[in-house]
């Protein structure tokens, strides 16, 4: 696999923008139907009182977000939870904890999770902070299809984000899930106070990893009132649609993900993202703890658009 340089992806950030959003779309083409869009549907199986700090998070202990914490969920919850996904055109459901790492006690309940959610035709994807090795081989043994763990931002800009873990520990997890056979879904968040020279650095982590995220979800910041990030300089709308542009030609097989920070967004903005080469996105009424797009209005996005949901 070709190793990209920083000054090589940066050139690509200062391209004029037609000349590359005709770039990425071309590839996007050749290594994609260009009329169909994945969906993933999240569903939070356990709110708040999280012992780290990320900046941008409602659910850090650190911060007052007044959102009430919840213990884990049910599996029968989470099951209804899944088949209204279903329902609703989602393909993939994901299951996010607001954990530093799972213990071995949450472990299992989340594979007896995984395992029913499975024999339900969804593909599975779940996101419990870092992970031991031994812990990715469990999971995968109980037919994990895909694990999310992000690094977020650059590794430069890493420690004004989040003190309590490092980009190293980050990169540490991923490698135990892609080492156990799980699909990594890795990403990052815009809006966070970062620079070009950042995203170009962070796209260019993800693109170098011995095996390219399979899928890559970009976050729009979504500000969180008591959050640290609350307040910061919001992204330029073209800047986000350059991102997306990069990321789809440094990672031209991977799935880039129009994630958070839709319900922000106008359709038009949208529609450019999935021209640059974005092709899939969250359905469903809600993130993790913040709202997401509305269903009808996706549905008429999608149909405006011509995109077929898979
Ligand atoms: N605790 C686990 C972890 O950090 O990996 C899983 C859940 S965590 C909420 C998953 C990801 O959601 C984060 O890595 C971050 O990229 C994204 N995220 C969280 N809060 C966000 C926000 N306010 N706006 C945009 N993305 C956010
Ligand atoms: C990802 O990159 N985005 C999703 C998923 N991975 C887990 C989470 C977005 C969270 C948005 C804020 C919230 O709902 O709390
Ligand atoms: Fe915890 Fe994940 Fe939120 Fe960080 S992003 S505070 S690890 S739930």
């Amino acid at each position: 696999m070709k190793k990209w340089l920083l000054d090589d992806v940066l050139e690509l950030f200062n391209m004029p923008f037609n000349d590359l959003l005709f770039k990425a779309h071309t590839i996007h083409r050749q290594n994609f139907n260009p009329n169909e869009i994945q969906l993933s549907t999240l569903y939070n199986i356990k709110t708040g009182s999280c012992p780290e700090n990320c900046s941008y998070c409602s659910q850090s202990a650190h911060f007052n977000t007044g959102l009430k914490k919840e213990p884990l969920k049910e599996l029968e919850d989470v099951l209804e939870k899944a088949r209204a996904a279903k329902q609703n055109g989602a393909s993939r459901f994901c299951m996010g904890a607001a954990w530093r790492g799972p213990r071995e006690s949450d472990l299992d309940k989340v594979i007896e999770m995984v395992k029913e959610v499975k024999s339900l035709g969804l593909e599975t994807c779940v996101t419990l902070g870092l992970l031991k090795p031994e812990q990715a081989v469990k999971l995968k043994e109980a037919g994990l299809d895909y694990y999310n763990h992000n690094i977020d931002t650059s590794e430069s800009h890493y420690d004004k984000i989040i003190t309590t873990r490092t980009f190293a520990d980050r990169l540490e997890t991923i490698q135990s899930v892609s080492e156990a056979g799980i699909n990594v879904c890795c990403g990052g968040i815009l809006g966070m106070g970062e620079t070009t020279r950042d995203r170009a650095e962070m796209l260019m982590t993800l693109a170098n990893m011995d095996t390219p995220p399979k899928s890559v979800p970009i976050n729009m910041l979504v500000q969180v009132p008591g959050t640290p990030l609350h307040g910061t300089a919001a992204v330029d709308a073209l800047d986000f649609v350059r991102t997306i542009a990069v990321a789809r030609i440094l990672m031209p097989a991977s799935y880039v993900r129009l994630s958070a920070g839709r319900s922000e967004m106008s359709k038009e903005l949208q529609a450019l993202c999935f021209f640059a080469g974005a092709n899939s996105t969250f359905s469903g009424e809600q993130l993790l703890t913040v709202e997401n797009q509305r269903l009808s209005d996706d549905t008429l996005m999608f149909e405006k658009l011509g995109l077929q949901t898979v």
